[in-house]
């Protein structure tokens, strides 16, 4: 028996030697740059000691939560058993205390209470990207109810009642609201692929036919959806014009739904946690919202607030898997010395973490700006920039969260693909973060449709922008690289830009993509040089600035000098990828 004990695999033994796992800390303990952030920008009593209290909580309780909405996804129940049809979304029991969590904390009402005036989203959003990785997406329904809000809000409250509900801390009388825009024939073209109608009714109210083909968190008490008003003679108009927001209670109050019919749950890669399901309306009464025709331009700002909240939990993400790495590299050998101490492992980490923080930084700023816009103390400049830097962040921070989380994964070894760690469920929720809320294309060409309709004067507030934060830059001898690069990428990037009118047909769609990606990676530039400015920014802040700008931070004009853009490219595009 004795000698057994000695010898590792023998009989019932397994082995001596077990990895320890990665330890998930307070979140915002461990978060060097949203601490600075907020003592420079936020230093107001209260603010650091709720968010690390909240912190604490997120690790305690919320950890668990969104762990066990992972493992007992959401089901439908058809019938009952006496074959009666029900159509009943069950989520479990985590899922629901996940809500009662996100009312108690505010999660939402943060943004409405203004408690911090101008800054009140960035408090909201911070407590948010603290939330967010650990929290089985209950952020997609508590995204959608903020969005719902900021709509009703924004045309004069035609629905108190449904806007204090979405905006209560009180459990009981909190609602969530869904989006309903996608339907089979179109979720980027809404507006040729909408099908859905909407008959009036005599007492002013609506009822709509259609089919919904993407609807998630349908548990949702409400929902705000598109639809065509009929004429008299059931006519509707084609296009945008002729697309109304509506409103509408999702289930009556004795729990049968509301003329709804759920065909199926969705069976996705991810986002597993929450209920994405097809839905046949048939007679489900609505309230317009909008003025009729309107549709788009009124769920435009639903849009705005659920692609923030896409930003944020894109950076989230990004963080919480370099917070596991860099613990996990602290307790894993390999090679006779831990992972902490091989530099290329270190560095990869490091090349992680600028883009990190350069998201970071471009994420709070745009919460910034849409605390400052709802706080009605935004000048004229920054709307402009709200305007352009929310689909550029939305489309640039998911495209490096799939990278970052990816990356992350393998920072693990083998342990990173093994589904009960935990670590698989990050990668396949971040790959929704580009598909969703607009695809990288279609915001590419939302940031054109921004420039074209302000006539540019967006591109001007960005341009001005950059340059007032790069000038106390001056003073830095250390940040000069960083300067220098920048300077010379923006006066390019202002060359392209007004060349644009002059370009041939098809050029400036052609070179949507690129001119986002360099719209994002400039402003990331001048925001890590602005905070590396600061007279509390440290080494590594600067650091981060330099390793940021080594890179080819305008793409847009090196694939113009390069031809990219010519229009005659198409055809060339179109042989390559369909040759054979
Ligand atoms: O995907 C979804 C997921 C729900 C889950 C929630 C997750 C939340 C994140 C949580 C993270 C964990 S919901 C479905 C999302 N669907 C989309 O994003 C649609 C993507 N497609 C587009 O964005 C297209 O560009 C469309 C639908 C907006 C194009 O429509 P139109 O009608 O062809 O566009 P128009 O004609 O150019 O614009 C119509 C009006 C114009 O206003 P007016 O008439 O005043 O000139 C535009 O300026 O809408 C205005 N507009 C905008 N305004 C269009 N886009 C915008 C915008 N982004 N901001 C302001
Ligand atoms: P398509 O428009 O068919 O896009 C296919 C490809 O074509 C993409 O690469 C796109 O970038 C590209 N493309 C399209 N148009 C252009 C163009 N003009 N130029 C260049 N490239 C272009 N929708 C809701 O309304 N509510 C929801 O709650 C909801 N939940 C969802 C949940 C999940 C998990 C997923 C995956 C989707 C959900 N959606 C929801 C739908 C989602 O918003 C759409 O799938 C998305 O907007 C893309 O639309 P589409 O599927 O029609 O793709």
């Amino acid at each position: 028996l004795d000698s057994h004990t000695h010898i590792p695999f023998s009989r019932s033994a397994i082995g001596t030697f077990f990895q320890q796992r990665p330890l998930l800390t307070n979140p915002f303990t461990q978060d060097a740059l949203l601490r600075a952030y907020l003592q420079r920008h936020l230093p107001v009593r209260g603010v650091q000691e709720e968010l690390m209290r909240f912190g604490e909580r997120v690790v305690c309780e919320v950890e668990a939560l969104g762990r066990q909405c992972e493992l007992n996804p959401p089901a439908l129940q058809r019938y009952d058993p006496w074959g009666r049809r029900l159509d009943r979304i069950l989520t479990c029991d985590a899922w629901a205390h996940l809500r009662r969590i996100s009312a108690h904390e505010g999660l939402v009402a943060a943004a409405y209470e203004r408690t911090y005036g101008e800054w009140s989203r960035v408090f909201q959003m911070s407590k948010m990207y603290l939330f967010a990785p650990s929290a089985g997406l209950y952020t997609c329904p508590l995204a959608m109810t903020d969005g719902a809000a900021k709509v009703i809000e924004t045309l004069g409250m035609p629905a108190r009642k449904a806007f204090e509900r979405l905006t209560t801390r009180d459990d009981k009388r909190f609602w969530t609201s869904g989006q309903w825009m996608t339907e089979r024939r179109g979720g980027s073209d809404v507006s040729s692929g909408t099908e859905t109608v909407a008959k009036r009714q005599q007492d002013g109210w609506f009822k709509l036919y259609g089919f919904k083909w993407f609807t998630s968190a349908t548990d949702a008490d409400m929902t705000l959806t598109l639809a065509r008003v009929t004429d008299e003679h059931g006519r509707t108009t084609p296009g945008s014009r002729g697309l109304s927001l509506f409103l509408a209670e999702v289930w009556d109050s004795d729990g049968s739904s509301n003329g709804i019919e759920v065909q199926r749950l969705k069976d996705k890669l991810g986002t597993r946690q929450v209920p994405t399901a097809e839905l046949l309306l048939d007679g489900m009464n609505a309230r317009l919202l909008s003025e009729e025709g309107r549709g788009v331009a009124s769920i435009a700002n639903m849009l705005t607030i659920t692609r923030i909240y896409n930003t944020v939990c894109a950076v989230a993400a990004m963080r919480r898997i370099v917070h596991l790495s860099r613990e996990y590299a602290c307790k894993r050998s390999a090679f006779g010395k831990l992972l902490k101490d091989h530099a290329l492992h270190v560095q990869t980490l490091s090349r992680m973490e600028v883009e990190i923080r350069a998201a970071f930084l471009l994420t709070m700023e745009v919460c910034r700006l849409l605390g400052r816009e709802e706080n009605r103390s935004a000048s004229e400049r920054e709307i402009l920039l709200l305007r352009l830097m929310t689909p550029v962040a939305k489309l640039y921070t998911a495209k490096q969260a799939v990278s970052v989380v990816s990356e992350g994964l393998e920072s693990f070894g083998g342990q990173g693909y093994i589904e009960d760690t935990g670590l698989p469920s990050m990668l396949r929720d971040a790959q929704v973060l580009s598909i969703w809320e607009g695809t990288t294309n279609v915001l590419s060409l939302d940031v054109l449709r921004s420039i074209e309709k302000s006539s540019g004067s967006v591109l001007q507030a960005f341009f001005s922008d950059v340059e007032e934060r790069l000038q106390p830059a001056e003073a830095s001898p250390a940040l000069r690289p960083a300067l220098a690069s920048l300077r010379a990428s923006l006066s390019a990037l202002k060359r392209f830009c007004e060349t644009a009118a002059s370009r041939p047909a098809g050029a400036m769609e052609l070179s949507a993509r690129d001119l986002a990606y360099s719209l994002a990676r400039v402003y990331m530039g001048a925001l890590l040089v602005d905070h590396a400015s600061w007279e509390h920014a440290t080494h590594t802040d600067v650091y981060t600035a330099l390793r940021w700008c080594d890179q080819d931070v305008c793409p847009v004009v090196s694939r113009d000098a390069a031809g990219c853009f010519d229009p005659q490219t198409t055809a060339m595009d179109s042989a390559l990828v369909y040759d054979g």
